[in-house]
């Protein structure tokens, strides 16, 4: 019920000082309040605030995207649809993201948990940092989100509604539809790749048309199935870990879509890091070291999708969708299970595609990634980029044969070694 205006390190207190929820963190005195803007996402404004009693984050949408300036409008209702996706996915897998003691849809903002020691996986990745439950943290929130937010689990009606409500999301969608399927492959003009060593592949990937056509296909997959409630943005700046814990962050760009998309994307950038590891790791065999440990990471984060999908699809179908009464009246537990097998299979072959289309944007397009802008050796930068961007392509134009993770860790050493 107030008039939107953006807040900064030196009104924070003052705006939000009398709210409950920040007093019972913080305490009643604003003048003992530490606040600080720690935002570095392509959108927003986020805020540590700490005092001697506590600390939480204060996410606040910028009616433009930040990364642009305000020559891009950005609404500031990507905030309503970021708080009702945690919500969901907090119910969904419980412990998976973080609390929410508030959210205020004027102000577009959120309070929540501050996760702490916690820091951004993409961070880990480039240091060689390992994570023990990574992969299963990871596999089961993806079967979890996707199973129970799709019709295999949700009340239909419910469902519908839901649906509608997240189709309000269209501008955040926008940016997905354009900058993922499009932009990479013509000269748009948000395009940027960072050295010029790579306007070879560029061009062979733009003169590709059966790469185009496939990812056409792709854009079609990802516009005309509204499946199931997607994160949406599903990278490795998406996650935050410490040694022994795991959570997923910012669901900003949260849509109903197919099942592949949030595992697609996921899966790309652990690629991307494993293509960007010798530019960040001078020693060869420490290198390797790590680069196996991601691609068994990737390996493992399908199986435990694969492992959790199933067991809710043979526990949990209480949606309209292959109801489990179907078959077991007639006995018919072997064609629940065929119909098991060709729904993963239909995920993996999308998911390999929204993979290789993720790695191809991140290079090509506007947003980029760390792990590869951060390789100061152009030349070296250049071949770590090329690599994936070949490994893209081959996932995307080859995604009905490519049958099992372990191919695509053959597929990536093979590559790594060219
Ligand atoms: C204009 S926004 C660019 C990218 O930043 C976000 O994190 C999403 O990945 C989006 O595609
Ligand atoms: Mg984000």
């Amino acid at each position: 019920n107030s008039v939107y205006e953006a807040l900064t390190p030196q009104t924070l207190g003052e705006r939000l000082g009398k709210l409950d929820v920040l007093t019972e963190y913080l305490g009643t005195d604003i003048s003992t309040w530490s606040v600080k803007e720690v935002g570095d996402g392509n959108l927003n404004l986020v805020f540590i605030v700490e005092s001697a009693s506590g600390s939480v984050i204060v996410k606040q949408a910028l009616p433009y995207v930040r990364l642009v300036g305000d020559s891009w409008p950005l609404p500031l209702s990507r905030a309503f649809f970021e708080y009702h996706a945690l919500k969901r996915q907090a119910l969904r897998d419980p412990g998976s993201v973080p609390e929410i003691y508030h959210f205020d849809e004027e102000q577009a903002l959120i309070i929540m948990e501050f996760l702490t020691p916690h820091i951004i996986l993409r961070h880990d990745l480039m240091s060689a940092t390992r994570h023990e439950t990574l992969a299963e943290v990871l596999g089961n929130f993806v079967a979890r989100t996707l199973f129970r937010g799709s019709d295999l689990s949700m009340n239909a009606a419910e469902r519908k509604q839901d649906v509608a409500l997240f189709a309000g999301n269209d501008k955040l969608c926008d940016i997905t539809e354009n900058l993922i399927f499009n932009d990479p492959y013509f000269d748009a003009e948000m395009n940027r790749h960072t050295t010029p060593h790579l306007d070879g592949v560029v061009s062979e990937l733009r003169a590709d048309m059966d790469l185009k056509v496939e990812v056409q296909h792709l854009k079609s997959i990802f516009c005309a199935n509204a499946e199931t409630m997607l994160h949406g943005d599903l990278h490795t700046g998406s996650v935050m870990v410490t040694p022994s814990d795991v959570k997923v962050i910012d669901p900003e760009f949260a849509l109903y879509g197919p099942m592949g998309f949030d595992v697609g994307m996921l899966l790309a950038n652990f690629y991307m890091a494993y293509f960007a590891q010798p530019g960040h790791i001078a020693d060869a065999e420490g290198c390797t070291d790590y680069q196996a440990w991601i691609l068994q990471v990737c390996e493992d984060i399908w199986q435990h999708f694969v492992s959790e999908f199933s067991h809710l699809w043979r526990t949990e179908r209480t949606g309209i969708l292959y109801p489990a009464s179907l078959y077991e009246d007639q006995g018919h537990h072997l064609a629940s299970e065929q119909a098991l097998t060709q729904m993963l299979s239909k995920i993996w072959q999308d998911m390999l595609g929204f993979c290789g289309v993720e790695m191809h944007r991140r290079i090509l397009g506007l947003a980029h990634i760390a792990e590869l802008d951060t390789i100061e050796d152009e030349t070296l930068r250049a071949q770590c980029e090329t690599k994936a961007l070949l490994f893209g392509r081959h996932l995307i134009k080859n995604r009905h044969a490519l049958g099992a993770p372990a191919d695509l860790s053959r597929l990536a050493l093979v590559m790594e070694k060219e």
